[in-house]
């Protein structure tokens, strides 16, 4: 029989690149969490370690380019990884050091979380390096996956609604991101429009159809796939923000494609795996 060490080494190898959250909520200890759940043996590189509980982050030591690249080098010595993903970039000199390691050709094209702000409302990354997220990282990335801030940022649009993500995913794929998911639950709750689906079954979007209604109570993602569109319904957890969840997910979809998976299959995957989460944080089943 086995050992858990003993079949931890031979799973498959997942990297996340990210920030170090010291209470294990968001960053690098919730995608090694994720990558876990999902199968994989988890590395990770840290970018920035930061000082923060759930109601504020105080500060953080970010770390130089040479730290970065000194964590990732020897992993890759050593190990093939299936997947990778992307999380906090505090710096321009990070970002630019983060698109080299990729485009050495060693690393498999990672989830880019464009974490900019923390969910307490904290800058996470200055703001001389979002054009270098924008110009060097985009292209390399195999889906980016902002939230509506985010998206408001990257797009220079503001979003209120469906048609709005909708827009803003393609602006977005414009910048080089060839595939782009924008999660809605930043979205106010009047203005999803649609009907709930149980279950959080992809519907396929054949152009803008959303209208605002009072009574939805959806959380509504995005997926604009090298120009498929495809919108995730699912019936909005009442009352519930789970500080990293964000990082949850595209750990998820890094998951998920590591697997083989498609993007559209990886990104359902990582939801029901974040709705899981939720629930469990919430005391709910
Ligand atoms: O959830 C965004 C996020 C990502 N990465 C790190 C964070 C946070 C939010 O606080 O601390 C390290």
């Amino acid at each position: 029989m086995s050992s858990p060490e003993t079949s931890f080494h031979l799973r498959p190898r997942a990297l996340t690149i990210a920030g170090f959250d010291p209470s294990g909520g968001a960053g690098i200890l919730a995608d090694v969490r994720t990558f876990a759940a999902f199968g994989f043996q988890a590395s990770a590189a840290i970018t920035s370690i930061t000082f923060q509980n759930a109601a504020r982050v105080f500060g953080a030591i970010n770390q130089t380019p040479e730290a970065l690249r000194a964590q990732v080098l020897p992993l890759l010595d050593e190990a093939t990884f299936a997947c990778a993903k992307i999380g906090m970039l505090p710096t321009r000199a990070v970002v630019l050091e983060v698109a080299r390691l990729f485009r050495e050709g060693k690393l498999p094209r990672p989830v880019v979380d464009p974490v900019i702000r923390s969910s307490s409302g904290q800058e996470l990354m200055e703001e001389a390096a979002l054009n270098a997220l924008i110009e060097e990282l985009l292209p390399l990335a195999y889906v980016v996956t902002p939230n509506i801030p985010e998206a408001e940022t990257l797009s220079g649009t503001t979003i209120t609604s469906e048609d709005d993500m909708q827009r803003a995913a393609a602006i977005i794929r414009e910048l080089g991101a060839p595939a782009v998911l924008i999660k809605g639950g930043h979205l106010k709750k009047q203005e999803a429009g649609g009907k709930v689906r149980e279950g959080g079954s992809p519907t396929v979007s054949e152009g803008s159809k959303a209208k605002p209604q009072d009574e939805s109570d959806e959380a509504i993602d995005v997926l604009n796939n090298e120009g498929r569109v495809t919108v995730f319904r699912e019936r909005r957890v009442s009352g519930a923000a789970l500080h990293g969840s964000g990082c949850i997910l595209s750990a998820g979809i890094a998951a998920g494609l590591g697997k083989g998976m498609t993007l559209e299959g990886s990104v359902a995957a990582a939801k029901s795996f974040v709705l899981h989460a939720i629930r469990e944080s919430s005391g709910g089943a």
